[in-house]
């Protein structure tokens, strides 16, 4: 097999955001894009020479594509073995499985999430490492300087691999094998849940709607919901992916699948609704007339994970974002167990489950998971909600207003406004920051400032700093408004306001969220200068 070794330049721009690098799909098309950062991967993490890796991605536009370009890359650097999802087809957490359970030296998983995809859309690569969790800071920053010094890249003069059929392939020296993308995480479901008891709950007549949005969660919940689980016909919807998720957004929110929302919000829906996005790794939780938010799915799963198999005996601890509710955290203090509060990006909870410190982690943005992988995980937390109703044998509803009762009610909402010049975001943000000395004390919209900072994280396990994770502020009447730009846009600037009211008294839970909100919004607008710096004070999204 002939390798050459290509001439190439810098790129700007390389640097990975929240997860991975994620560019306009044209952007990654471009000659060289996607090799420059391969090659700078390869060379962050000492070469590929004699490593195995796991290669997947979401199925999204240029998957099989890029995939191709990694493989010869792989070998032309010296890779051992490559396991693939037949395909290409690999959801986010179960690359992060067979990255564990195959003990390889890492993985790249090519996907933008939860962004649109297409040849107009989003496209995405990210490195995981040997634990099976996003790679670290300290390693995205050593594969964004090798982004900036680049002036070659090696790569096989060979035909394209057969990733359709599975099986072992040689290309050059190195080995292919293209696995079924779900067996083995089916099977890793099956050791985490009592199956035998959900498919009690659906043979009596138990029903549920999964959305899965036309993205790569399809194949997985059609073999474990409908085929193991015995969910009746239609349980999974928009199950077959598409490499443009047929046109849509596959982000898990009442406002991108709103199909399933309408359907959920009536008296005859179906007891439980879930959807989840692009890669897989995200998940949204509806009952019947009842939405739960993210950080709420996180605290009544941390409350009730005892009742599945494999957390019977207790969690160690809980992990949250620190724009997530606090709602998790009063479960954890009742547990008696620790909580963590990290900043966003999965990246920062790698550590603290590797050192055992905790099982479940959360976020606001739709994700949960636990130390079964290193990713965040949808299809996990549906099966874990699905254990607990088949335990509980309660609504949603039952079990949600139960939760409020015991801990208080965290109203919350994120609202986001998109698309915004970066130099505006960044003076609303600078401005922000230069208030934070003077606001406690203050009062805006009748909310008196008890606390206010830039939030910054010392991670408990190697020690590491990361600043700037955002801006806090903090009111007397446990109320709370965060600020952050989003690290995983394709277009200008994302703002996202997180607002947050805890409310304990049961008389009060069952307030409209946007309402209970509406004091917290507005001293946040005000703080902020949000409309004169944006023109406007209506989000484009509200999750
Ligand atoms: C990624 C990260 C998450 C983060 C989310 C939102 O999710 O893995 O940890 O919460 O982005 O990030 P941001 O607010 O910076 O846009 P995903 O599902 O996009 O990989």
């Amino acid at each position: 097999m002939n390798s050459k070794v290509v001439s190439t330049q810098p790129i700007e721009g390389q640097m990975p955001g929240t997860s991975g690098l994620r560019k306009k799909t044209r952007v990654f098309m471009q000659p060289g894009y996607l090799e420059n950062f391969v090659q700078a991967t390869f060379n962050a993490i000492g070469g590929a020479s004699g490593k195995t890796f796991v290669v997947g991605g979401d199925g999204r536009y240029f998957n099989a594509t890029a995939i191709q370009t990694i493989l010869k890359m792989a070998t032309a650097n010296g890779a051992e073995k490559v396991i693939v999802g037949q395909d290409g087809l690999l959801s986010t957490p179960a690359a992060s499985h067979l990255i564990r359970m195959n003990k390889t030296d890492g993985g790249l998983i090519l996907s933008a999430s939860h962004n649109p995809g297409g040849i107009e859309n989003d496209f995405g690569v990210k490195f995981n490492t040997a634990n099976g969790g996003p790679a670290p800071e300290s390693i995205t920053n050593a594969i964004f300087a090798e982004t900036r010094s680049i002036l070659e890249y090696s790569i096989a003069a060979t035909d394209d691999v057969d990733i359709h059929t599975i099986g072992s392939f040689s290309i050059g020296e190195m080995t292919v094998e293209v696995v079924d993308p779900v067996a083995d995480y089916q099977a890793l479901m099956a050791s985490l849940f009592d199956f035998d008891k959900i498919r009690e709950l659906f043979a009596n007549g138990f029903t549920m709607r999964f959305d899965a949005m036309h993205a790569i969660t399809g194949p997985y919940a059609n073999a474990i919901l409908a085929n193991s689980l015995g969910a009746p016909k239609g349980t999974v919807t928009n199950g077959v992916p598409k490499e443009d998720f047929a046109n849509g957004h596959p982000d898990p929110n009442p406002v991108w699948a709103k199909e399933l929302m309408d359907l959920m919000m009536n008296d005859n829906g179906p007891d439980f609704g879930a959807a989840s996005d692009g890669d897989g790794d995200r998940n949204m939780i509806v009952g019947r007339n009842i939405y739960v938010t993210p950080s709420d799915s996180l605290a009544v799963l941390v409350a009730n994970a005892h009742l599945a198999p494999a957390y019977a005996d207790g969690l160690s601890g809980v992990a949250r974002s620190m724009p997530t509710s606090g709602a998790s955290d009063r479960v954890a203090d009742k547990l008696g167990i620790a909580s963590f509060e990290t900043p966003t990006g999965w990246k920062f909870f790698g550590n603290l489950l590797d050192a055992g410190k905790v099982t479940i982690c959360g976020e606001e943005s739709a994700g949960t998971g636990s130390d079964h992988v290193r990713e965040k995980d949808g299809l996990w937390a549906v099966l874990l909600w699905l254990n607990i109703l088949a335990e509980r044998k309660q609504s949603m509803t039952e079990i949600l207003t139960d939760h409020w009762k015991t801990y208080g009610r965290n109203y919350y909402s994120r609202h986001d406004y998109e698309a915004i010049p970066t130099d505006i975001a960044d003076t609303l943000m600078s401005g922000l920051i230069e208030k934070l000395p003077d606001l406690v004390g203050q009062e805006f919209s009748g909310l008196k400032v008890s606390a206010a900072d830039e939030f910054s994280y010392i991670d408990p396990v190697d020690g590491s700093v990361s600043h700037n994770q955002g801006i806090r502020i903090f009111f007397e009447s446990g109320g709370r408004a965060v600020f952050r730009l989003s690290g995983t846009g394709t277009e200008g600037a994302t703002l996202r306001v997180y607002l947050e009211q805890y409310v304990p008294t049961e008389a009060d839970h069952s307030q409209e969220t946007q309402q209970a909100l509406t004091q917290v919004k507005q001293a946040a607008q005000q703080i902020s200068e949000l409309a004169s710096h944006l023109g406007r004070t209506e989000p484009d999204v509200m999750t």
